[in-house]
């Protein structure tokens, strides 16, 4: 039976990768976002690949409860539940700590830890009501997850995937006390070639070009082979996190 994969966030850059991977190593693909057209758009050229109806478009926004827990009801008609979910949706505000604004705070948090912890509840409350022991909740963490970014902008954000880095390390823990084999894995990237950093600056396009032209950066899709990897692992491995950097990245 082919293993049913969520992916969020999988619209566009890191998440759109691991979405068109996940279906081209024989997973059934559910991904969602909010500008689900991309990911119909997405679907369609797994169509044309030779990949008809494995990637489902879900529209949802995470950052409201009732949408993410109406699409893993929608996931349970459709496939039964899922066996990987991939929390990948994630995004920086510009809002040091000395000025920043609370709401863009708030869109952080609700979006890079709570519809994490949302999701990663519900993915294994849906493995355990079907006995699936073999499951994967990859994290799509940052190197901001495990230092500080030296830059005010994204202090906040560094903040956000600290609680990444110990979700998924509380949740490894957890899985052992309740018995089962799935696993948890992080994923850190540093610079990923993506619309990431022209979000952040969306006041200064050229600020966000530069950061992207100012060294040789990860590619989705080198992030996408490193979930492959992860998932690829023997039952008896659990990769508890991958930082991936630039080879000229500095910091
Ligand atoms: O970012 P981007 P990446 N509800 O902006 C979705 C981490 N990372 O692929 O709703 C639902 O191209 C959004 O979809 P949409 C980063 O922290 C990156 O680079 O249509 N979805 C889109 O699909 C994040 O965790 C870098 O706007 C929501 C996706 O999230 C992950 O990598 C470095 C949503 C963002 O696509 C993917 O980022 C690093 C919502 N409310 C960590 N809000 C990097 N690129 O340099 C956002 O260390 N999304």
């Amino acid at each position: 039976k082919n293993r049913v994969a969520l992916v969020t966030g999988a619209s566009v850059g890191i998440g759109a990768a691991v979405a068109r991977a996940l279906v081209q190593h024989g997973l059934k693909v559910v991904g969602c976002a909010r500008s689900v057209d991309k990911i119909e758009k997405l679907a369609a050229e797994c169509e044309s690949a030779g990949y008809p109806g494995v990637l489902i478009p879900y529209k949802c926004d995470l950052s409201v409860e009732e949408e993410i827990l109406s699409m893993f009801s929608a996931i349970k008609t459709l496939h039964q539940g899922v066996d990987v979910c991939i929390n990948n949706a994630g995004l920086a505000r510009p809002e040091p700590l000395l000025s920043g604004k609370t709401e863009g705070w708030r869109t952080m948090i609700d979006v890079n830890i709570l519809a994490v912890s949302i999701c990663t509840r519900e993915a294994y409350q849906s493995m355990k009501e079907r006995n699936i022991d073999d499951g994967h909740i990859i994290n799509i963490n940052s190197m901001g997850g495990h230092r500080v970014i030296p830059e005010s902008v994204v202090h906040f954000y560094s903040a956000t995937k600290y609680a990444v880095t110990a979700l998924t390390e509380g949740l490894r823990q957890e899985l052992r006390e309740a018995k089962t084999h799935i696993r948890a894995t992080c994923i850190s990237p540093g610079l990923v070639e993506t619309g990431f950093a022209f979000k952040l600056h969306d006041n200064d396009p050229e600020r966000a070009a530069a950061t992207y032209e100012s060294i040789r950066c990860l590619k989705a899709e080198d992030m996408a082979n490193a979930v492959i990897y992860v998932l690829s692992a023997p039952p008896h491995v659990q990769i508890g996190d991958i930082q991936m950097r630039p080879t000229e990245q500095m910091s």
